[in-house]
């Protein structure tokens, strides 16, 4: 059996989301609103079928994917690039690659406990958060 991301998640901590969001770009001015959300992340997980929904006071983003099946990604309301993302296994992780203009982009969940890491990677930049199940 894999591991079960389904659930809803609070915002605990982030580290380093002003790297991530400098390497894709972003304004100063909504980097200064982005820093100091608190996301809350809802996911349902149905076999390989995943819909993960993060939602804050400013933006809301979702997104749905089958493991292992690339779709075309469209970044509505984070840095609006498009991008073709294929996310797999890896172990007990999940891993998105998320290939397009920027180098090295995509991001990594896994469960440790009651909490849920989300890893952010563009470029060089490494961004970690965590949540905790509600
Ligand atoms: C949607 C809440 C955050 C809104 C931040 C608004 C502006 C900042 C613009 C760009 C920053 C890039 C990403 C924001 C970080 C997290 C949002 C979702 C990241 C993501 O891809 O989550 C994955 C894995 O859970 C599913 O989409």
């Amino acid at each position: 059996m894999p591991v079960d991301f389904s659930g809803t998640w609070n915002f605990v901590s982030s580290d380093n989301f002003e790297g991530y969001m400098l390497a894709l770009g972003i304004d100063f001015a909504t980097r200064k609103i982005a820093k100091l959300l608190k996301p809350k992340k809802v996911i349902e997980q149905d076999g390989d079928s995943f819909s993960i929904h993060t939602t804050s006071t400013f933006r809301n983003y979702s997104v749905q994917f089958k493991i292992g099946e690339e779709f075309e990604e469209d970044n509505k309301g984070l840095d609006n690039r498009k991008c073709k993302s294929v996310v797999t296994w890896d172990g007990d992780k999940l891993v998105c690659v998320q290939t397009g203009e920027k180098k090295n982009r995509g991001w990594s969940h896994w469960i440790e406990g009651d909490e849920l890491y989300l890893e952010l990677r563009c470029e060089d930049q490494v961004s970690q958060q965590v949540f905790k199940r509600a």
